[in-house]
C-alpha cells in the first residue's frame, strides 16, 4: 500500500511551492490531498489501476494526475523543477507543526540548522530564543511540538489500524483450522490512536495457522515466530502480534489481550482479594488448579470474579470496576440505535457526491432521517454557498422528498463562526433551516479567551441546534484551538444545544473525556458522521459510536438516537 509515500510526495510539493511564496489555495489544496490519500483505507495504487483515483474527495483531474505520476514514475516533476531553488533543511524543518515557511528558512539561514536533532540542539543551547522575532515563548511552544512528533510518529490513527486488522482478520478466516478470529487491544477499545494490532485466532491447530498468518500477502517481514505466537510488519509498515489459543481459553484470552494492563492490573488484584487467580486459561480457586470457573467466554471469565461483563469501550482501569462491582455499568449506545445522521457534505461545497447519492446512502443504512448540511460562504476554498445558494439547494431536497416516503430529509446548514463572533449566514436564514450546525473552522491560532466566547456566542444564537467538531483538533496533525471546554459546555446546557461527537477518523471530537464532561453537565450529545461523500455515512458512523462509548455515553444522552417525532420536538425546543 503505498497511500503514505504518495501522501509524502505530495505534502513535499506543498510545503516546496509555499517555501517559494506560491499560491497559497493550491498549497493548501495539496495538503488536504495529502491527508485523504494518507487516510484512505484501499491502497491508492489499486485506484490508480482502475482509474479511481478522482473518487477519491477533494482529488480532481490535476492532483489524480500527478497521483499517477508518482505511481508511476517515483517522482514528480513539479517537486524536480522547484528542487533547486528550496533550501532542502527548511523543507525538513517545516515538517515540524509550528514552523511555517518563513521560521524554516530563519533557521536554516541564520544558525544553519539542518535537521530535527540541530533543531533540538539549538533550542537546548538558547540560540533559538535568542533569535529576532522569536523569544523564549515561542521557543518553548517548539520544543512542545518536537515531543509530541517524537510521541506520536510511533503511533497509528485507528482509521487506519481498524481496516487493516479487519482485512487481515478477513484473509485468516480463509484458513480452514481457524474457529474464529477477533481483535484485541487498544483497537477493541476504540483508542483513537493505536501502537500495534493484537489479533486472536482460537484454533486446535496452531501450527497450521502460524504458517498461513506468516505468508498472508500484506506481511512485508516477520519480526519473530514461535509455536503460538507471530509479530510480522505488513507492508503498510503497521505492526501486528497474532495469538492462537485453544477454542476452550478464547474467552479469557480475549479478556487479557484486550487489555488495558491498568485494568488487568485492577481485576487480578479484585481476583486475589477474592481468593481467586486468573491466568492463560482461565479462572481457579487461588489454591485449587483443577477447578476452572471461566474460560471459554468473556461473560464467563467476568462472572467467575462475581461482575458482569465490562464493555471494552471502559475498560481503561478508571473507576469502571468499582461501577461494575455496584451494578451501575451504564447501557452504552450501539450503532443500531441511530437512527439518522445531521451533518452531511454534497458537491455543491467540498463533498463528492451528490444530494441524491447521499440520500441513497441514508436509506440503505436504514435511516429514518438525514440532513444535508452544507458549507456557508465564508468556507471559500471548500466552495461555500451563500444564503440564497443555500435556499436554492433546500429547494432541492424538498423536490427529492416524495421519493422517500420513509426517511425524512432535513435541510440544513454548517454554518461558519467567524472571529467577530458574528455567524456566517442571516438569522432569518438560519431560521427556515430544519437543522443549524455551527462551526470553527478558521483563525485558529487565536486565544483561548476569544475561541471560548466565539463558541458560546453562537451557542446563545437561538437557530443553533449543534456545535461541530467543538475542539477542532485534527488526529497527528494538530491540537484543537484553545477553548474552556467546559464554560462551552455549560452554555450548551443552558442554551439546550448539543454537542457533536464526529466520527470523521481524523476529528473523532469530541473525545472520550469531553464526552464526559459533557454528560455531567446534562449536554445532549449528536453522533454525526460529517460524511464529504455517500459511502462515508455508511462507514464512519461507528468511529463516532465507539468515541461515544469509550465516554460512557447511553443512547438516551444521544439526540440521533430518537425517532424522527422526537428529534423534531427537540429541534423545536425554544432554545434560551
Ligand atoms: P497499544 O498497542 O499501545 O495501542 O495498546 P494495547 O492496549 O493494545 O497494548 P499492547 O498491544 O501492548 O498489549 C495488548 C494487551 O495485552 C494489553 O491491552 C493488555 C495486555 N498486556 C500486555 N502487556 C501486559 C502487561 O505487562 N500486564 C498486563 N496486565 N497486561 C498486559
Ligand atoms: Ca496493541
Ligand atoms: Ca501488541
Ligand atoms: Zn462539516
Amino acid at each position: 500500500m503505498k497511500n503514505r509515500e504518495v501522501a509524502a510526495a505530495l505534502r513535499e510539493l506543498a510545503d516546496s511551492m509555499e517555501l517559494l511564496g506560491e499560491d497559497r489555495y493550491r498549497v493548501a489544496n495539496y495538503r488536504d490531498a495529502a491527508t485523504r490519500v494518507e487516510h484512505h483505507h484501499e491502497p491508492i495504487e489499486v485506484m490508480a489501476e482502475e482509474h479511481r483515483v478522482e473518487q477519491l474527495h477533494g482529488i480532481g483531474k490535476s492532483i489524480g494526475a500527478k497521483i499517477v505520476e508518482y505511481l508511476e514514475t517515483g517522482t514528480l516533476a513539479a517537486i524536480e523543477e522547484r528542487r533547486p531553488r528550496v533550501p532542502q533543511a527548511a523543507l525538513r524543518l517545516m515538517q515540524i507543526p509550528g514552523v511555517g515557511p518563513k521560521r524554516a528558512m530563519q533557521f536554516a539561514q541564520e544558525l544553519n540548522v539542518q535537521t530535527i536533532a540541530d533543531l533540538q540542539a539549538a533550542l537546548d543551547s538558547g540560540q533559538i530564543a535568542a533569535l529576532p522575532r522569536l523569544g523564549e515563548k515561542i521557543a518553548e511552544a517548539l520544543r512542545i511540538e518536537l515531543q509530541r512528533l517524537d510521541a506520536r510518529s510511533q503511533r497509528l490513527p485507528l482509521a487506519i489500524a481498524l481496516p487493516a486488522a479487519e482485512e487481515v482478520m478477513r484473509q485468516l478466516r480463509a484458513c480452514a483450522e481457524v474457529q474464529s478470529v477477533a481483535v484485541a487491544g487498544s483497537i477493541r477499545r476504540w483508542r483513537e490512536t493505536t501502537g500495534d494490532i493484537d489479533i486472536l485466532v482460537a484454533s486446535s491447530d496452531p501450527t497450521v495457522v502460524m504458517e498461513a498468518f506468516t505468508r498472508l500477502p500484506v506481511v512485508k517481514q516477520v519480526l519473530g515466530a514461535g509455536d503460538t505466537r507471530a509479530s510480522i510488519v505488513t507492508v503498510a509498515d503497521v505492526q501486528i502480534d497474532l495469538r492462537v489459543v485453544a477454542p476452550e481459553s478464547i474467552g479469557v484470552a480475549l479478556q487479557y489481550f484486550t487489555g488495558s494492563k491498568e485494568h488487568n492490573v485492577k481485576l487480578r488484584a479484585l481476583a486475589v482479594r477474592r481468593g481467586l487467580k486468573v491466568n492463560e486459561y482461565g479462572v481457579f480457586p487461588a489454591d485449587d488448579d483443577s477447578r476452572n470457573l471461566g474460560s471459554r467466554s468473556e461473560e464467563e471469565v467476568y462472572a467467575a470474579l462475581g461482575l458482569p461483563w465490562i464493555p471494552p469501550e471502559l475498560r481503561e482501569g478508571a473507576g469502571e470496576i468499582e461501577m461494575a462491582r455496584r451494578g451501575a455499568l451504564p447501557v452504552l449506545v450501539s450503532e443500531s440505535d441511530l437512527r439518522g445522521d445531521l451533518h452531511t457534505h454534497t458537491r455543491l461545497t467540498d463533498g463528492s457526491s451528490t444530494i441524491a447519492e447521499m440520500v441513497r446512502a441514508g436509506l440503505e443504512r436504514g435511516y429514518a432521517y438525514l440532513a444535508i448540511t452544507d458549507h456557508s460562504q465564508a468556507l471559500g476554498i471548500t466552495g461555500g454557498l451563500t444564503d440564497d445558494e443555500l435556499r436554492a439547494e433546500h429547494a432541492q431536497i424538498r423536490e427529492l422528498q416524495p421519493e422517500y416516503p420513509t426517511m425524512q430529509l432535513l435541510c440544513g446548514v454548517e454554518v461558519d463562526i467567524h472571529i467577530d463572533e458574528r455567524l456566517d449566514c442571516s438569522d432569518e436564514f438560519l431560521e427556515s433551516c430544519d437543522v443549524v450546525v455551527a462551526s470553527i473552522h478558521s483563525a485558529l491560532q487565536k486565544p483561548r479567551s476569544v475561541q471560548t466566547s466565539r463558541l458560546i456566542s453562537a451557542i446563545r444564537n437561538p437557530h443553533v441546534d449543534v456545535i461541530a467538531h467543538p475542539t477542532g483538533r485534527l488526529l497527528g496533525r494538530r491540537p484543537g484551538y484553545e477553548i474552556d471546554l467546559a464554560a462551552v459546555l455549560d452554555a450548551c446546557a443552558s442554551h439546550g444545544v448539543a454537542i457533536e461527537v464526529s466520527g470523521q477518523p481524523s476529528r473523532l471530537d469530541l473525545d472520550a473525556d469531553g464526552i464526559r464532561a459533557a454528560l455531567e453537565r446534562g449536554v445532549k450529545l449528536v453522533l454525526n458522521t460529517d460524511s464529504h461523500a455517500a459511502d462515508q455515512i455508511g462507514e464512519l458512523m461507528r468511529y463516532a459510536v465507539g468515541t461515544a462509548r469509550r465516554g460512557g455515553a447511553t443512547a438516551e444522552s444521544i439526540i440521533n438516537t430518537r425517532d424522527f417525532a422526537g428529534l423534531q420536538r427537540w429541534l423545536r425546543r425554544e432554545h434560551t
